[in-house]
């Protein structure tokens, strides 16, 4: 049992003082506001639900900084692709799970208590696979026991090279499977998943890496948990899409797919306003990537009409070019700001920017993780971030302006610790084992740099 004493929580009906939360087997099982500290209690300043990071692919985090450079008259996503799928063919397994390790460091520490790993590294180098069919799986599995980030582990399904069942090319055969052969591989990593609290879902990987039927056939295998797939990033793509299909792919999948709370829209930048507000009918949460989203030059989301709908949303950092939970969260909102020269747009009722996005995207984040937490309530688990509020970037706000204080005046050093179901992973700003993670990743990226 461990029990912390925050000198004010943000609990979901609103900001509470000297409260004391007691944690068992990873989850609340009581909150005291205006309590005295027990004896032995954590003292933290100010703490919130933390976030789930719902969308990473974290092997590309070794590639950051690597393709800011022109390498084509126009970059685009599609040029930076290329150099991804390059890079992605150096990966060794050993340097699969010392990428990872470093990346759910790096999120523990921003603030983040649970990551989606969308993961679609699965064989070797051309395709065959290794001799344990989730080798790689399983070395993300590994990552996630040695940090002990909350994992949804989201096998993908990649068959195609693009729409249209285009064959893959070389570079793709590492991602690809047939349903049945990522039945068996999903299957196999379900029963060896690294921590109580870990969850595994599925990913057909977009409209464009899979057809119709391998979609449906794929739901029929896996009729509960997460369902997370990639949509409409990309205006090529709903060019494609559209001719291959009859439809835009947001319109198609809300037509064709039974798309409901388990799923995960991720990016859904490309939406018409009416695509928007029906997404936003479906319970579905959007999954918003907007650093990767502002660097891969896809756009701004169409935030104004989903939120207007009621839309659920969540956060991910995608690429991993940058993790911070505050610049993701700022970066949502400016984005916003710059396509519609005004200001205070993610926000209804009067209630701030940053508090709007911050408890929507904590409760989005687990919802699209199949994770009960994203509030602080008694029976949810632990997933708890203390931030030092006496900072100079927020001690002059009230209550009511911290989380906007934090989205828009402050940076990730504020956060003191965090709770991943009641783990308690960072502890003064730093991760429990950090010097570790980060030996062997630098031990990792020197050897896989040396190939590339
Ligand atoms: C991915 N990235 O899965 O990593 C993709 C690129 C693809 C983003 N969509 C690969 N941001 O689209 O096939
Ligand atoms: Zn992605």
């Amino acid at each position: 049992m461990t029990v912390i004493f925050a000198r004010r929580a943000r609990l979901s009906n609103g900001w509470a003082s000297n409260v004391s939360i007691t944690i068992n087997d990873g989850r609340i099982s009581e909150i005291i506001a205006d309590s005295a500290p027990a004896q032995g209690a954590f003292h933290a300043d100010t703490l919130l639900p933390a976030l789930s990071n719902l969308h990473s692919h974290s092997f590309q985090r070794a590639m950051a900084g690597m393709t800011e450079y022109k390498s084509a008259g126009r970059d685009s996503f599609w040029t930076w692709r290329d150099l991804m799928y390059r890079f992605a063919q150096a990966i060794r397994p050993e340097e699969v799970e010392a990428i990872a390790a470093l990346v759910f460091m790096e999120m523990l520490e921003a603030g983040y208590a649970a990551v989606g790993e969308f993961h679609y590294l699965h064989h070797q180098p051309g395709g065959a696979p290794y001799a344990a069919l989730d080798e790689l799986s399983q070395r993300i599995f590994a990552a996630a026991a040695q940090t002990g980030v909350g994992l949804t582990h989201l096998p993908v399904l990649y068959i195609y090279g693009g729409a249209g069942k285009k064959p893959p090319s070389a570079e793709q055969a590492r991602f690809c499977n047939d349903v049945d052969r990522f039945n068996r591989l999903v299957e196999t990593a379900r029963g060896k998943l690294p921590l109580e609290d870990s969850a595994i879902g599925i990913a057909p990987h977009s409209l464009r890496a899979t057809a119709p039927d391998d979609l449906a056939a794929a739901l029929g295998a896996h009729p509960s948990g997460p369902v997370h797939i990639h949509i409409a990033e990309q205006p090529k793509e709903v060019d494609d899409i559209r001719a291959w299909l009859g439809a835009r792919p947001v319109e198609w999948l809300l037509a064709n797919a039974p798309v409901d709370r388990r799923w995960c829209a991720v990016h859904a930048t490309h939406m018409t306003p009416g695509e928007a507000a029906a997404l936003a009918r479906s319970g579905a949460v959007a999954g918003l990537c907007p650093i990767t989203e502002a660097n891969l030059g896809d756009g701004p989301f169409i935030g104004p009409a989903y939120l207007e709908a009621g839309g659920a949303f969540g956060v991910g950092s995608d690429s991993n070019v940058r993790i911070s939970l505050t610049e993701e969260l700022r970066m949502l909102e400016y984005s916003q700001r710059l396509r519609d020269l005004s200001r205070n747009i993610l926000t209804r009722d009067g209630a701030g920017v940053g508090e709007t996005i911050y408890l929507g995207a904590a409760r989005g984040g687990a919802q699209a993780l199949g994770r009960n937490a994203g509030a602080i309530e008694a029976g949810r688990l632990a997933d708890l971030v203390a931030m030092d509020a006496r900072t100079p970037a927020l001690c002059a706000l009230a209550e009511s302006r911290l989380l906007d204080g934090l989205c828009f005046a402050a940076d990730d050093r504020v956060v003191t610790d965090v709770w991943s179901a009641g783990r308690h992973v960072v502890k003064s700003g730093r991760h429990v084992v950090r010097d570790n993670v980060i030996a062997r990743y630098e031990t990792a990226i020197k050897s896989l740099a040396a190939r590339l």
